[in-house]
């Protein structure tokens, strides 16, 4: 197995459960999952924590209009996302919801340390708050609706509120993040996200109201229980809570605190590179290395709305592409970090070129020429040439370097990109060396030429395990790779192919997507 490196500790933001898992969801939680998996293979200790954020007013009303308990709300929505997990092969390690006593715990111990160290106050509240967005807003950032109603920047309505509420000291809080973010360049990603909470904070900001009094479904602020924790104070410490806080000598927590990375959507940077680090600095917590915001699909350049009627389910993306193909799609289509459009014909010429023609091409020719001129066996690598040595090079010892350094910057598209180049390179290879020409002239030379790919196609299912995890553990279990070789130290030659050893036949393992209009003209 291969060395440990260290620690890797990776969120998803927590979903709300007012709604059922979509694309959007799926999208993050996936990003999460790869990065998780690759490190993993790459030798590091992993935490993956995903979860369900299920307090505050949202959710309350949420379960009125169905008529059930909030609770009864919670648990039925929660389920849908820990099922989701699993039908997407999500690898989380834990899966933390809001409403365990562990998490209470937890948020009612970090109100405490910052009303101790004397950065909580009680004052009386009035002000703009959308409950969509359990957020408060400016006036000047509100703009009114047709019906006259205000509504934030999100597009939220906005109700105006006044109670009493205790207050959390932010406005202290703009040079010392200022301070953070110049020390920590890397905090913030990617750059313009960056640039747009800096240009934020040092606008200056306001005390932030951190409890509300007008429903009771919240975690009970300590020693004055008529008011309910501010859902973004209890939600953000849903990661501190899943490695043991509030015991900060857990060996989870000294493992894994500071998080690796915060991964969410563009939609909540301000509530996790904003507020959560000044929460954290004023409780005396290191704040996580790195707060990642992706961009936002729209479906065929529309926001995806229950309203419009065009929001994508997981369910029925496996259903048309299969997971490992939907996975890798949602991840090579757009650079990460910008916004995407999600359409059926990008994403089956995507899938149908580079998965079922390209690796999944490669592997079926190979394989099947090896069981079909070898006896069934792997062939012996004989003496290699510059051209065999050339693609191995590719394949063997370059290509994890690239992906690596890609996905260490969460750049997903470049990793993959790195790796079609890599299958482009084994499928002209396997043109240019012809081998089924080479069966009666030169069968030792075609050996040679079927070992260097069925080595290099070993080498290229190790690197794409933590994208398609299913079709490469049935790549792998082709190759006949043994379970405890699949991390990426086994990328060293020493591990390679073994000749003479029994294949069985060849199963595709990318299925080709037939297109709508085909399925029309076939039937
Ligand atoms: O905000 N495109 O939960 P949420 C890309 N509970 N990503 C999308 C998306 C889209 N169209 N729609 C949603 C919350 N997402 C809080 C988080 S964390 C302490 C609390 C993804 O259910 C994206 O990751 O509204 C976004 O940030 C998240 O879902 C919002 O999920």
């Amino acid at each position: 197995m291969a060395d440990n490196k260290g620690s890797y500790y990776i969120t998803t933001p927590i979903y709300y459960v007012n709604d059922k898992p979509h694309l959007g969801h799926t999208y993050t939680t996936v990003a999460c999952d790869v990065l998780a998996r690759f490190k993993r293979l790459d030798g590091f200790d992993v935490m993956f924590l995903t979860g369900t954020d299920e307090h505050g007013q949202k959710v309350k009303q949420a379960a009125e209009k169905k008529g059930v308990t909030p609770q009864e709300h919670t648990d039925f929505y929660a389920k849908n996302f820990r099922d989701l997990a699993e039908v997407m092969n999500i690898s989380n390690d834990d899966f933390i919801r809001t409403t365990e006593d562990r998490h209470k715990k937890a948020a009612q111990a970090l109100w405490t340390t910052l009303v101790e160290k004397g950065h909580i106050y009680k004052d009386s509240y009035s002000g703009w708050y959308a409950v969509r967005d359990e957020a408060y807003y400016n006036e000047d950032e509100l703009t009114k609706n047709d019906a006259g109603q205000y509504v934030a920047p999100s597009g939220a309505e906005c109700e105006w509120m006044e109670e009493e509420s205790y207050f959390f000291k932010l406005s202290e809080w703009a040079e010392p993040l200022l301070k953070f973010y110049e020390d920590h360049p890397d905090f913030i990603m990617p750059q313009s996200r960056r640039n747009e909470v800096l240009s934020f904070v040092k606008g200056g900001l306001r005390d932030l109201s951190i409890s509300r009094t007008a429903f009771d479904w919240g975690v009970k602020v300590p020693g004055d229980e008529k008011h309910v924790m501010y859902v973004w104070i209890d939600a953000l410490t849903n990661y501190l809570t899943a490695i043991g806080y509030p015991d900060t000598d857990a060996e989870s927590f000294e493992k894994f605190w500071p998080a690796d990375v915060h991964m969410v959507g563009k939609d909540i940077i301000r509530f996790h590179a904003v507020y959560w680090p000044a929460f954290l600095l004023a409780a005396d917590i290191t704040p996580p290395k790195r707060v990642f915001a992706h961009g936002w699909w729209t479906i065929e350049g529309e926001k995806m709305s229950k309203s419009v009627g065009n929001v994508i389910s997981p369910y029925d993306l496996i259903e048309k592409y299969g997971v490992d193909a939907s996975r890798y799609f949602m991840l090579r289509e757009v650079p990460f970090g910008n916004d995407g459009d999600f359409s059926d014909e990008q994403a089956v010429t995507r899938i149908n070129a580079e998965l079922a023609n390209g690796l999944g091409n490669l592997a079926q020719r190979t394989l099947s020429m090896i069981h079909k001129n070898c006896d069934g066996k792997f062939p012996e690598q004989g003496t290699l040439n510059a051209d065999d040595l050339a693609l191995l090079k590719t394949t063997r010892e370059e290509l994890i370097g690239h992906v690596r350094r890609e996905l260490d910057v969460q750049k997903f598209h470049e990793a993959l990109r790195y790796f079609k180049m890599a299958v482009d390179a084994a499928n002209g290879y396997i043109d240019e060396q012809a081998p089924w020409k080479l069966k009666k002239e030169d069968p030792e030379r075609m050996h040679s030429v079927l070992y260097t790919l069925a080595e290099s196609i070993r080498c290229l299912a190790l690197i794409i395990q933590p994208f398609v995890p299913d079709a490469s553990t049935k790549l792998l279990d082709q190759l006949k790779v043994a379970a405890d070789k699949r991390d990426f130290t086994a990328l060293d030659a020493s591990n390679a192919i073994t000749g003479g050893v029994e294949i069985d036949k060849p199963q595709g393992v990318f299925p080709r997507i037939e297109r709508k209009e085909e399925e029309g003209q076939a039937a």
